[in-house]
């Protein structure tokens, strides 16, 4: 079968599922956000890695699809949690670059947040810099739009993509994450520190939040914490997990 059908497939069978990954507040321990992961589990052949179907789904323009459908997924796990007592927290959804530039695309989404009446403040989207590259009129109304209705809008792997930092000024961005690989074993490496401080002092400054992300040692949780970064996402805290696992885990209620 081809690529294309299989991932047809795969959304008419619901293979595609979601887990969602916790972000703590480090001082208080508490959830303070959930980033959507999809995950592809195939009938036959198993689990499929994301970083490939993801890649496959953008070749074929399926990606505006499967992208629907997470949102969809996700607003729908708001919209339900609205009538619980667990702590409402913001979940992100990552984009791609074809999802940003599509024609009405904040538009779709307002539809989507105000038909299932979730406040778009609960929603975030992480965008790497590359996809913020090219386009940069559409991109910046876009993202305007979008941050006029509430939905955060996050920078996803800060500090790896090969873009310039004016578009910090340019577009309405709220959080920076801070990519993993500045994260691991910064304890360990005084230049790697360096550049961690250079990047919280830029985020403070421009007003942004910091998240850091791939935390997976207490040297590492430690380091973040002395420099007063206190929102942190890594296996060091939680692992991505089903909805079912994750409130086991976090739901005081249940
Ligand atoms: O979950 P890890 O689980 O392996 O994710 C691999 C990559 O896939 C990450 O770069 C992540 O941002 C991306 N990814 C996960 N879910 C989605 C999604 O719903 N849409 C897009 N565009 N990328 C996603
Ligand atoms: O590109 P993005 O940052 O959206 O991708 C998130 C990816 O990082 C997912 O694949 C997720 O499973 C993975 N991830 C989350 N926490 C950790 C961690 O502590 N260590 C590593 N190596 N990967 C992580
Ligand atoms: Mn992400
Ligand atoms: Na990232």
């Amino acid at each position: 079968m081809s690529i294309r059908k299989e991932i047809k497939q795969a959304l008419e069978q619901d293979d595609f599922f979601i887990e969602y990954q916790p972000k703590i507040d480090c001082h208080t321990e508490s959830l303070v956000g959930l980033e959507a992961l999809v995950r592809w589990q195939h009938p036959s052949r198993g689990r499929i890695p994301p970083d490939e179907f993801i890649f496959l789904a953008e070749q074929t323009g399926q990606i505006i699809d499967l992208g629907d459908w997470v949102l969809d997924s996700v607003i729908r796990q708001l919209a339900h949690w609205s009538s619980k007592p667990l702590d409402p927290v913001t979940v992100s959804v990552n984009l791609s670059a074809i999802q940003l530039h599509q024609t009405g695309f904040a538009d779709r989404l307002e539809t989507l947040l105000n038909h299932h009446k979730v406040p778009p403040e609960r929603l975030e989207l992480e965008l790497t810099e590359s996809i913020l590259m090219g386009q940069e009129e559409a991109v910046t109304q876009t993202l305007n739009r979008l941050r006029a209705l509430g939905i955060v809008i996050s920078i996803d792997d800060f500090g790896t993509g090969y873009s310039s930092l004016s578009y910090l000024c340019r577009f309405p961005i709220d959080v920076l994450k801070i990519d993993r690989s500045f994260v691991d074993r910064v304890d360990q490496r005084r230049d790697q520190q360096q550049v961690v401080r250079a990047i919280v002092q830029l985020a403070r400054s421009l007003e942004l939040d910091i998240v850091a992300e791939g935390v997976e040692r207490a040297e590492e949780v430690h380091f973040f914490r002395d420099l007063g970064v206190s929102r942190m996402q890594g296996y060091y805290f939680a692992h991505p997990m089903t909805m079912d696992a994750l409130e086991r885990q976090f739901d005081p209620m249940q």
